[in-house]
């Protein structure tokens, strides 16, 4: 199969203002009328023919002005119709029938369970009517769904409802229209039997909006949470950025049959139910933070994505990109802004930085792509979200504010390009940021390597960069990017200097914002001693690896004296990971800068000023993949043997400290989702872990009791994995326990599944074959494919990289037969051969191996064939 090119974007020949759909629904067979008015684009390069994208369409007519066609009229080119001679204004009308039922690929319109419901971001809509179906075509719809009462009693388009009524043979019907126009990737319908939760927001221009979540009725008071998100999301949008809600009504659906997280559709948002479901008893603290964070996500899409969209599938970091950024500030603002940020930047670094090392490495905006589905990834969400980040580092807060303004105030309406995103923050402040531009180009993660010097004669203390770029053809004469780094300094007691650039008058910030350019930089700073301590790249000021020569013990102070929480997390892990890094090369023996380790996580846990959730992240080791990552070969079990053995240390040196803080966290009372209560349950269940880790005297029995007393999923996961990953005696009782309790109910099992396929060790793959074959267990449903198969690939070294070859075996054939139930889906999980030649010739052969039969299954998915190609070329 051919890529798809950047630069080959043309503006569609053809454009469609308006669109009447009529759907006749039911899970068999559901036949689709539509009426497309559609005119020739002025701004079309050429006068092509009309074409219009289907798949697995049955088609019953095609009329133009109401005038059937002939046949030479009428050619098929791949997945278009091409349709000649039709006038320059005209109404296209076809009728198609589609089979949502068969449609386990959960594109395009799917059952659900009971539901009917739509996925068509990127290209779904495409399998339910023919169109133009590319995100710069824009039209209002008109929809007309009808379908049996009893069984889809709810029927749900776009917009706002113009009628509704009976017909005969107990059907339905409602029409909805939907005034903004849009492209169709926003386009959704939902037919089901749902309970609802109401609610109404006032926006701050006096809009009333009626605001409903959907779920089966069983899980009706699990609403609570998404509905007070909805509403902190909305007035977090007014006031952070002046955006208004802009129709009268807000649908969120929860399905448990979804392949991503969550969709935009204007104003009928639908959700994977994991982000939307939440109550004490079945979801941790972590799934609150994430069902609050994607519902603000989906809900700011509305004006970033749905308002001003993408003009083609190459810029949809413009939308994703921004949108990311602006669901962390929404976390940041409501929680705490330093944990948050960390977090963010584990996930980068857990997920971006091995995309950007890895086969299918691409820019933020790709340059070519065969399966667009493919690219909905870290690199173009979590990276992207990064690049938008750092106009507001280098313009300020206002700076960035006064470039988004204009951005809207441009494009409200359009479907637009990173490039006007661009124009309109350097436009907004004056400035030029022409070489900023760079950051959607590159390929990879770049490099900043640090020396410092010291000038004696002048007494300048002096800084100095390089910069590179990741060996990439794309990047290929490309020159330096514009890279803003944070820096500090600490003195010699530990304490924050002031920052004073050689030439400047008085006494700087603790916290300054450098600009490199150039591929080398230098920065003089005056009144710093030469024995200062750079603390460098601060909040995490720019997407790159830095590599400087600090010493162990400069490390071991940044982590315990750094202001900013970032660095100090940054030189924490560093610490880690260079004590590891020894460890691995010594044959998992510790190196005796294991000591300073034990002293700076001592004086986190001693510290009772700090806070609980930033303590839990101080105290969190890169994971055996992040160790991984780094090495060539990878040693597998010598990396879990090192791992454990510091494990062991900390838990053994520290146990009196450890136990003690737990004690304090665990003091307390019933539930609250107080930040308090979540802080503390975070660092009590790290430590119990830590503690069975470690084989702690009496810990298994502390695991039993937390186990047995918890009153909320957070405690209850977290003791069940201790007990279950410290093998500890009583673990099989609470799985059992866990499962009776639970069984009924998707999202748990999910975690017990993700729970047991994380557990280290070659016996794994038995394991995974026995859940694989539990009742509860079904590879048609993606979120039990990521829970069980997916923590197992990613998550599971020792298991999946069993020498025996047995992890890729099973993997690979559940990926082969994945792929002719959910190629999206099958495709994600073959990102787990990516990096098969770094693992030693005998894995590296059998997972070669694994892949070619992957490659050569006949009907492979253009999805899976683009990820496999990739990782054997
Ligand atoms: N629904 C996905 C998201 O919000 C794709 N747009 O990121
Ligand atoms: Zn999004």
């Amino acid at each position: 199969r051919r890529p798809i090119l950047r630069g080959d974007y043309r503006p569609p020949a053809w454009l469609v203002d308006h669109v009447d759909l009529e759907l006749e629904l039911a899970a068999e067979s559901t036949r689709v009328l539509a009426h497309l008015d559609v005119r020739r684009n002025p701004e079309a390069l050429d006068r092509e023919p009309l074409r219009l994208s289907g798949v697995e369409l049955k088609t019953r007519r095609v009329l133009v002005d109401g005038q059937p066609l002939a046949d030479r009229q009428r050619t098929m080119d791949g997945e278009s119709m091409v349709i000649g001679g039709v006038p320059d204004v005209a109404r296209i009308t076809t009728e198609v029938e589609i089979h949502p039922e068969r449609n386990t690929a959960l594109e395009g319109l799917y059952a659900a369970g009971s539901s009917l419901l739509t996925q068509c971001e990127a290209e779904g809509f495409r399998k339910i009517t023919w169109f133009p179906d590319r995100p710069d075509v824009m039209a209002t719809f008109r929809v007309r769904l009808i379908a049996d009462r009893a069984r889809y009693p709810l029927l749900l388009s776009n917009g706002n409802q113009l009628e509704s009524g009976e017909l005969e043979d107990g059907r339905h019907y409602a029409v909805w229209e939907d005034p903004f126009p849009k492209p169709s990737y926003l386009f959704a319908v939902v037919a089901a039997d749902l309970a609802v939760l109401e609610d109404h927001f006032t926006t701050r221009s006096g809009r009333q909006v009626a605001l409903k979540v959907y779920s089966e009725p069983v899980n009706l008071h699990r609403l609570d949470h998404a509905m007070a998100s909805l509403k902190r999301a909305m007035a977090w949008d007014e006031e952070r950025w002046g955006l208004e809600y802009d129709l009268d009504v807000y649908h969120i659906i929860a399905t448990h049959d979804f392949n991503m997280g969550a969709m935009e559709n204007k104003s009928l948002n639908i959700f994977n139910a994991r982000y939307v479901l939440a109550d004490p008893d079945t979801a941790t603290d972590a799934d609150y933070e994430a069902v609050e964070a994607v519902i603000g996500h989906e809900y700011f899409h509305n004006w970033t994505g749905n308002r001003v969209t993408c003009r083609d599938w190459f810029q949809l970091t413009l939308k994703e990109g921004l949108t990311v950024f602006r669901d962390q500030e929404f976390t940041a603002d409501l929680r705490s802004r330093a944990v948050k940020r960390i977090a963010d930047v584990a996930t980068l670094m857990a997920r971006q930085f091995p995309e950007d090392a890895g086969p299918m490495a691409h820019s933020v905006r790709p340059e070519r792509y065969i399966e667009i589905n493919n690219f909905y990834t870290a690199t173009v969400y979590e990276k992207g979200a990064e690049v938008v980040r750092m106009y507001q580092t280098l313009l300020g807060r206002e700076g960035f504010r006064r470039g988004l303004d204009l951005y809207f105030e441009r494009h409200d309406g359009q479907a637009v390009t990173c490039d006007d995103f661009l124009a309109a923050m350097a436009d907004a402040n004056d400035r030029d940021l022409t070489q900023f531009a760079r950051w959607y180009a590159q390929v990879g993660t770049p490099r900043l390597e640090m020396t410092t010097d010291y000038d004696h004669e002048r007494g300048h203390y002096i800084l100095r960069f390089r910069q590179s770029l990741s060996a990439h053809p794309d990047n290929e004469q490309r020159g330096p990017l514009m890279v803003p780094v944070k820096i500090g300094f600490l003195g010699p007691d530990n304490q924050p200097l002031p920052v004073t650039r050689v030439g400047e008058d008085g006494e700087g910030a603790e916290t300054r914002l450098l600009v490199l350019t150039n591929v080398d930089a230098e920065f003089r700073f005056d009144q710093l001693p030469p024995d200062a301590l750079p603390s460098v790249l601060r909040d995490f000021s720019a997407p790159v690896r830095l590599d400087y020569d600090w010493s162990d013990e400069q490390l071991a102070r940044l982590a315990g004296h750094d202001p900013d929480p970032f660095s100090r997390w940054q030189a924490m892990r560093r610490l880690a990971e260079r004590v590891l890094t020894a460890a691995i090369e010594a044959g998992a023996r510790l190196p005796d800068a294991v000591e300073l380790l034990i002293a700076a996580w001592k004086a986190v846990l001693e510290d009772e000023t700090l806070d609980p959730a930033l303590a839990a992240e101080l105290l969190s080791l890169p994971s055996e993949a992040e160790l991984a990552q780094q090495r060539d070969p990878v040693d597998v079990d010598c990396i879990h043997e090192s791992r454990k053995a510091l494990l062991m240390r900390l838990s053994q040196v520290l146990e009196p400290v450890l136990r003690a803080r737990y004690l304090a966290c665990r003091d307390g009372a019933a539930w609250s989702d107080s930040p308090e209560a979540v802080g503390r349950r975070a660092l009590s269940n790290l430590i119990l872990n830590l503690m069975l880790d470690g084989q702690c005297e009496a810990a298994d029995g502390l695991a039993v009791d937390h186990y047995e007393s918890a009153d909320n999923m957070t405690d209850r996961m977290g003791a069940l994995k201790a007990l279950v990953h410290g093998r500890v005696g009583a673990a099989d009782r609470a799985l059992r326990g866990f499962e009776d309790r639970y069984r009924d109910d998707p999202l748990v099992m999910d975690k017990w599944f993700a729970v047991q396929a994380s557990v280290a060790g070659a016996d794994a793959v038995r394991r995974i074959e026995a859940l694989m074959a539990h009742p509860a267990f079904s590879l048609k449903n993606p979120n039990k494919v990521r829970a069980l198969l997916g923590t197992f690939g990613l998550h599971n070294p020792t298991g999946f990289h069993a020498a025996d070859g047995s992890g890729y075996a099973l993997m690979g054939r559940v990926i082969r037969e994945l792929d002719g139930i959910n190629p999206q889906v099958a495709a994600r999980l073959a990102t787990v051969f990516n990096r098969w030649q770094a693992y030693g010739a005998e894995r590296a052969g059998r997972m070669r191996g694994e892949l070619e039969a992957i490659a050569d299954k006949k009907g492979l998915s253009p999805d899976v064939e683009e990820i496999v190609k990739a990782a054997l070329r």
